[in-house]
């Protein structure tokens, strides 16, 4: 099997300090997470930013000084979101894909996120793939529900992402696909031939998820923004704790972990210049 790509999801959009003290909220806390995290094993940090209240914000000047900070601290390759909070619009979301990152998240469809729509219609998809194509930012793509993946072919016979594409199959978001061991073979035989996967289980899936995953010799994302519980009950220390212990069972099922080095070549990064 390959090596282990880690994504760690360190702050997203939904989750504040009310649901957990820890959560790194300035760029300068983001960074240190980051740090940790990569020290721990992450090769991939997924990056949301928030505003002076703590508030969801898809601002290039936070994103910039946030992907600065963590340059300047480790290697991660850094992988913006593009799906923002629920609500924004699209020109929002789409912000910190002009400042030329690496990677981005490119959602394939819209979902119900909770009591909110996680509005992505088929046109907004285009739009963002095509802006990320022509500044050689690779895709993640996300999916939240099975019809993704179709979608996500659609685009590439559109000659708007290019294969072999790379998924993040998010599973337990209430509205999306069930993080069932059942539901994840069946995302995973639909992709298309040759694609890499990561999965990140929302919640209390978070850690089985991980555990398929990387039996299945799929990739892990883990983090607060996703899961806020070290285990039922015990709020989590920090991003890095939850990559410890992924590392930790992976070793025990003889998956070596991913340098940032070979994540980039794994996905077929792009080389660029990065900051730091
Ligand atoms: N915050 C969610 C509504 C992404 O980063 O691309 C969307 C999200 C997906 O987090
Ligand atoms: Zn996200």
């Amino acid at each position: 099997m390959s090596k282990l790509i880690i994504t760690a999801a360190l702050v997203g959009a939904e989750v504040t300090r009310v649901h957990n003290p820890n959560l790194p909220l300035t760029p300068e806390e983001i960074a240190v997470a980051a740090e940790q995290s990569w020290r721990a094993g992450a090769s991939i940090i997924h990056l949301h930013v928030r505003d002076r209240q703590g508030l969801p914000t898809q601002d290039p000047a936070v994103y910039r000084r946030a992907m600065d900070l963590i340059a300047a601290r480790c290697d991660a390759v850094v992988q913006v979101s593009t799906g923002g909070a629920v609500g924004m619009s699209p020109e929002e979301r789409l912000q910190p894909v002009f400042l030329g990152p690496e990677m981005a998240t490119l959602t394939c469809g819209s979902v119900n996120f909770g009591d909110g729509l996680f509005a992505n219609p088929f046109p907004v998809i285009k739009q963002f793939a095509g802006a990320m194509r022509d500044r050689g930012v690779r895709p993640e793509i996300e999916v939240f529900d099975s019809g993704a993946v179709a979608t996500a072919e659609r685009l590439v016979g559109l000659g708007l992402v290019d294969p072999p594409l790379h998924f993040d199959l998010v599973m337990g978001v209430p509205g999306g696909i069930p993080a069932t061991p059942r539901h994840l073979m069946c995302l995973v035989d639909s992709l298309p031939v040759g694609s890499t996967w990561t999965v990140a289980g929302i919640g209390r899936n978070q850690l089985p998820m991980s555990v398929l995953a990387i039996v299945m010799g799929g990739h892990v994302r883990v983090g607060f923004e996703d899961n806020i519980y070290y285990r039922r009950g015990v709020l989590a220390e920090s991003n890095a704790q939850f990559v410890q212990r992924v590392v930790r069972i992976a070793a025990e099922l003889g998956r070596e972990i991913a340098t940032p080095a070979e994540a980039r070549q794994m996905l077929r990064l792009e080389p660029k210049e990065r900051a730091g």
